[in-house]
């Protein structure tokens, strides 16, 4: 793509071209584009930010694709910088190893493998592995910490350039990169090509059904092209001779989806999680556009009560400061139109982010200590999913009497206990 977006013109699962569009977040800058402070008096480029419904395969994808090379060549979140984060790769490395006879000399390929988090717990598990990442700060990152990374988009190129060079894969793994991809077909055929007969990939991502159910609108931002339920992507696999074999729930992100997949001709049988997770997503009315028409009114009820909210403590003379300067929140930020007269500061502990400001609500982004500095009244957790982790970072800015805001499912305002 040489230009810098442009407009999706069918489902890309099924190439219907009926969409349906249920949610207009306006125009907002993308989401991971920090600003530098010398480039504060520069205008931002804003894209709109609209959801689409396929009535023919079910997915929710963006009314736009923003160019990936923008988005993705720099990269400035970390996996690695949360605990829970490292401790559910932990988990995943886990399952491989007990559930799917992950051996030493198996070949394992991490694809957005950001900087290592996940290979890291099975490269100490003995396997060999290799990343891909398309951020050449990450892939660096990576490399230094001796996790082999190749700095490249995902392709089938670099999937069969790996076959000859080590072989097939027994496990490739796409966290949180699925839903960043606009051409599923090219990405599919990559996986194929290189997964053993009887390899798995496993592929994590938000579940659709948790956004819809828990208005996460803020997980929406021109990364996630699309918004995932089982039921497309059994679709999208049938396509490839593959087929999804099992399902995990878990709580990471909001809600995710880990979905396992392999060859039709592999030994992987159907496990009951499948129809189970597919029979939730029926029962939350997802196959049907009348599921999705309340969310709309959802995510304006959420813009009101936090304006209302920070515009209150404003006229008490109270500060709010935040905690994460994470992507989902600057879509939060941006639809509320919430900027630095309201917040005071974004507190994070990725280097690559401090002392750089969010993109559109120009808050300046600053090492976590300072909350416990400058001992903000609130702290609004737009990490949070990580919630808990936070909070327990964050005990003594509680004992001197700090409160915190969570913003989603519903604005409230709480103490850890
Ligand atoms: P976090 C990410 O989005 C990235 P984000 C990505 N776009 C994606 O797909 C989704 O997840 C699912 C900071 N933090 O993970 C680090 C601390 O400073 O909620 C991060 O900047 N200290 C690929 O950005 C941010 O918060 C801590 O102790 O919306 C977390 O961002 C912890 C726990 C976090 O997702």
């Amino acid at each position: 793509m040489s230009e810098d977006s442009k407009p999706l013109k069918s489902c890309r699962i099924c190439n219907n071209t009926n969409l349906i569009k249920y949610l207009d977040l306006g125009s907002t800058p993308l989401a991971n584009a920090i600003i530098k402070k010398e480039d504060l008096n520069k205008e931002e480029k804003s894209f709109p930010l609209e959801v689409m419904f396929c009535p023919e395969c079910c997915l929710s994808q963006l009314s736009l694709v923003v160019n990936p090379k923008i988005m993705f060549s720099n990269y400035p979140y970390r996996s690695s910088i949360s605990k829970t984060f490292i401790e559910h790769c932990k988990e995943i490395a886990t399952i491989c190893q007990h559930s799917y006879d992950v051996k030493d000399s198996d070949l394992i390929i991490d694809i957005a493998s950001n900087d290592g988090c996940l290979l890291q717990q099975f490269k100490v598990m003995g396997s060999r592995v290799i990343g891909v990442d398309p951020a050449t700060n990450l892939a660096e990152i990576a490399n230094k910490n001796g996790i082999k990374t190749i700095n490249a988009f995902w392709s089938r190129d670099i999937a069969e350039r790996i076959a000859k060079e080590h072989g097939h894969a027994k496990v490739i793994t796409a966290m949180n990169v699925f839903a960043h991809v606009n051409d599923l077909n090219e990405f599919v055929d990559g996986v194929k090509t290189l997964l053993d007969k009887d390899g798995i990939f496993i592929i994590e991502a938000p579940h659709a059904l948790h956004l819809i159910e828990n208005t996460e609108f803020d997980t929406i931002y021109h990364e996630h092209l699309s918004y995932l339920l089982v039921k497309p992507l059994e679709k999208l696999f049938s396509k490839y001779n593959m087929n999804i074999f099992r399902v995990d729930e878990t709580p990471i992100h909001g809600g995710s989806i880990r979905v396992y997949v392999a060859h039709n001709e592999s030994r992987h049988t159907k496990d009951p999680s499948v129809g189970m997770v597919t029979e939730k997503e029926r029962n939350g009315k997802l196959y049907r556009i009348e599921g999705y028409q309340s969310f709309s009114k959802r995510v304006e009820k959420i813009k009101q009560d936090l304006n209302e909210i920070l515009h209150k403590i404003k006229n008490d003379d109270k500060v709010v400061a935040a905690y994460g300067a994470t992507a989902k929140g600057n879509t939060l930020l941006n639809y509320c139109k919430i900027k630095s007269d309201l917040i005071t500061f974004v507190a994070d502990d990725t280097p690559e982010k401090q002392n750089h400001f969010t993109p559109g609500s120009r808050i300046p982004i600053l090492k976590s200590e300072q909350i416990t500095i400058q001992q903000p009244d609130y702290l609004i957790l737009l990490a949070w999913n990580f919630a808990k982790e936070l909070m327990k970072k964050t005990q003594d800015y509680e004992k001197n009497g700090g409160k915190y805001i969570i913003p989603i499912p519903e604005v409230k305002v709480m103490t850890s206990h």
